[in-house]
């Protein structure tokens, strides 16, 4: 399957993050993207397609801030990576703050989503990456397509950044295909994570369907999001599906959710699908608590090939560097053949 990747993208490289109230090495590593690579071999390099399609879903002002975040935080002389501390969790407004700290809050929601110096640069070329994958089924005549997105982006909302995530890959892809004529479009997310920067930017928004299967949020990160009560709003009103699953899932409980958000994308209507594809359900992943096997990634992909629609996958998390280029292998050779 054609993959799309830039060397950019290993810009992007925090030294820690918080977890647990102490300082960890940063989990989100570069590591990853190496490992994948190893596993998959030949990666193509995407062109530059601009902000544009990055503006069509995130805001003007998030943009500029993420730009010029990390020369900021060296400005008012900080050193090393930056984080924010103070988070408005009422009335939070655009205000125009000169200070890195009130900044960082205002577009952030956590504490485990560092600004390094190269992390705006890696998070466009990310973008560039998804985009192209995209480009490959609209222009390139493909029919599946697998962006090596990182940093990931599906806890990336329009105007804030968390969870490791910059830029809501999944989003801009799923908003270009739209904006084609694509649709409707689908997002299935699968990572271990609630992917809620997606859910939150599509939340009132009948025309693109998301679902996701996860662990729990009542047990796991991001906690706030992913409930099953969470079905859309307005016009987006049952558009939305979560279908968040315990701790210890294998593969037989988490298949019956696969089948009921297929049949759900499927009774949508959706003629184009995104994959969020997160191999941090691995059994073996180091932040998280599925159980699924490298041979269940392989079914993963077969299972969502069998919609038969054309699809851009999109790489999230997956934590477990040993076997994370096994996981992906296995998850898209499932995609080609299904
Ligand atoms: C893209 C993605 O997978 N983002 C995940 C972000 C998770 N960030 C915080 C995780 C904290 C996990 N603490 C786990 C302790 C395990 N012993
Ligand atoms: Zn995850």
């Amino acid at each position: 399957m054609l993959t799309f990747y830039s060397d950019r993208q290993a810009l992007h490289a925090p030294a820690r993050e918080l977890n647990n109230g102490e300082w960890m090495d940063f989990a989100e590593s570069t590591d990853r993207p190496k490992a994948i690579l190893k596993a998959i071999g030949k990666v193509l390099e995407p062109s530059d397609h601009g902000d544009d399609a990055i503006l069509a879903v995130h805001d003007a002002d998030y943009l500029a801030f993420l730009k010029s975040a990390h020369d900021l935080w060296l400005a008012q002389g900080r050193s090393g990576d930056a984080i924010g501390y103070t988070y408005p969790v009422r009335r939070r407004r655009k205000l125009d703050l000169e200070r890195i700290d009130g900044r960082l809050g205002l577009y952030g929601f956590d504490a485990a989503t560092p600004i390094a110096s190269g992390t705006f640069e890696a998070a466009y070329w990310g973008a560039q990456t998804a985009l192209d994958a995209l480009e490959a089924i609209v222009t390139g005549g493909e029919n599946r397509a697998f962006a090596l997105c990182r940093p990931p982006g599906h806890h990336a909302g329009r105007d804030y950044c968390g969870g490791y995530c910059y830029f809501n890959n999944a989003a801009i892809v799923a908003q270009q295909a739209r904006l084609r004529g694509l649709g409707p479009v689908a997002i299935l997310d699968v990572d271990y994570h609630h992917g809620n920067g997606t859910q939150d930017i599509f939340y009132e928004d009948g025309d693109v369907f998301f679902a996701s299967i996860h662990a729990d949020p009542a047990m796991d990160y991001p906690y706030y999001w992913g409930h099953a009560d969470e079905r859309g709003e307005k016009e987006g009103e049952g558009t939305t599906l979560n279908l968040p699953l315990p701790r210890g899932t294998a593969w037989l409980s988490y298949e019956s959710a696969l089948s009921r958000a297929l049949d759900a994308i499927a009774a949508f209507g959706a003629r184009f699908l995104i994959v969020s594809y997160g191999a941090d359900t691995f059994d073996g992943d180091p932040i998280s608590h599925f159980a699924l096997q490298t041979e269940d990634m392989q079914r993963i992909g077969s299972a969502v090939a069998a919609l038969g629609l054309p699809t851009v996958a999109i790489m999230e998390g997956g934590y477990n560097i040993e076997a994370l280029g096994e996981n992906v292998s296995a998850f898209l050779s499932g995609l080609e053949s299904g």
